[in-house]
């Protein structure tokens, strides 16, 4: 996979945090990076135009909704997703791994695969290692995932074995269903729940596998932070220093610093876009919510010092009116200051790194929140 490379920039003398560079056919990826997510070919509520005047390097799509509606042979024949979206930077797509297994009663784990029921009509499929790894192709996104199983919590150290042992054994029917072909890059997933020697065996034999680079799964499953920060502590120096590693459906402002500390490179969640839509407002001196009566006559920005289209045009007040009054446009705005932060974050943090200051960054992203600001 020569039209894919990841190369380090700098590493931090005080800890594992580490400033990247992805190249992909389809542009630079620089790192750590936040995708925000666009489940459904669409970052909800936000224009491309506004993902890329707000920075947005590349964004998430997922295998299993797109597979589902409108399917993905479909998004194929009108010319591959970036087209059908009108996106034409990176795309990752999650392998249905995640989505598949959160349908509860609606799905059964075999060796084959996951037969479910679609959530849509109730139809039955089964989505297996192969035909995931067709669904991303015919997407197109540029960097696809193997199919794996996110290990609920808390679980039995023998269905976390046994898990993450099926989980690798498909991640090897992924990297043969994908072949040589192409130029999308391949993830493996390290699952292993919260045991350090099976995250090792997991990360280990992905490694014999070989993949274009490395996501840790499994985390943000219910789990206390700092049950998810060891697992992390223990898992990232598992992994190659020369390949990009991704934590995924992680987190909160406070979970990507502490992740980038550890050495992560990518994040997704929901949180920022979702947040959003349920006036949930991410400032640098700790979440608001925008519907609380303290805001009505509130005349200052969401966050003093936010840059964000928003924050230069309009007021809390104006927010709050729009939340409850229940328009379309409190999404929109909110959706667009939140991803705007998430970002933004990302831009400081990277910068700290260049400047060997992540340290400094990091307690000062802390001081600042003790501030009585709000
Ligand atoms: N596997 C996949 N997607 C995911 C996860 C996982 O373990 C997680 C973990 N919270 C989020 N998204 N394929
Ligand atoms: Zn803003």
């Amino acid at each position: 996979m020569n039209h894919f490379q990841f190369s380090l920039l700098t590493a931090d003398p005080e800890s594992a945090a580490r400033r990247g560079r992805i190249q992909t056919p389809r542009g630079v990826i620089e790192t750590p990076i936040f995708m925000p997510v666009g489940t459904q070919g669409t970052v909800k509520g936000m224009l491309p135009e506004a993902l890329k005047d707000i920075g947005a390097q590349i964004i998430l799509a997922n295998t299993y909704h797109l597979f589902l509606r409108p399917g993905h042979e479909r998004v194929q024949r009108l010319g591959g997703l970036h087209r059908f979206m009108n996106w034409d930077r990176p795309i990752l797509t999650d392998s249905g791994g995640f989505q598949v297994f959160s349908l509860g009663e609606l799905r059964r784990i075999t060796e084959e695969g996951v037969v479910f029921q679609s959530h849509l009509d109730g139809s039955a499929h089964l989505l297996s290692p192969e035909l995931s790894i067709g669904v991303q192709q015919a997407l197109g996104a540029d960097i696809i995932m193997a199919f794996d199983e996110c290990i609920p919590y808390p679980a039995t150290r023998e269905y976390v074995l046994q898990s993450t042992l099926r989980s690798t054994r498909w991640a090897l029917r992924c990297k043969n269903a994908l072949g040589e072909k192409g130029q999308q890059a391949l993830f493996g997933i390290v699952q292993g729940g919260m045991h350090s020697d099976l995250r090792r065996q997991s990360s280990d034999q992905l490694q014999e596998i070989g993949f274009d680079g490395y996501a840790v799964g499994g985390l943000s499953v219910g789990e206390e932070a700092e049950v998810m920060y060891e697992a992390m502590d223990f898992t990232l120096p598992l992994l190659p220093q020369d390949r990009p590693r991704y934590v995924m459906g992680v987190g909160t402002p406070e979970n990507l610093i502490e992740g980038i500390r550890r050495g992560v490179d990518m994040f997704d969640c929901v949180m920022p876009t979702r947040n959003a839509r349920n006036g949930v407002l991410f400032t640098s001196f700790g979440k608001i919510s925008i519907k609380q009566a303290r805001y009505m006559d509130d005349q200052q920005p969401v966050d003093s010092v936010c840059s964000c289209y928003v924050c230069r045009n309009y007021s809390r007040a104006y927010l709050r009116h729009l939340y409850q009054s229940g328009e379309i446009l409190a999404s929109v705005l909110n959706t667009h200051h939140n991803l705007h932060y998430y970002l933004d974050l990302m831009t400081q943090a990277r910068q700290a790194i260049e400047e060997g200051s992540f340290s400094r960054f990091r307690r000062e992203f802390y001081r600042i929140r003790q501030e009585q600001n709000l």
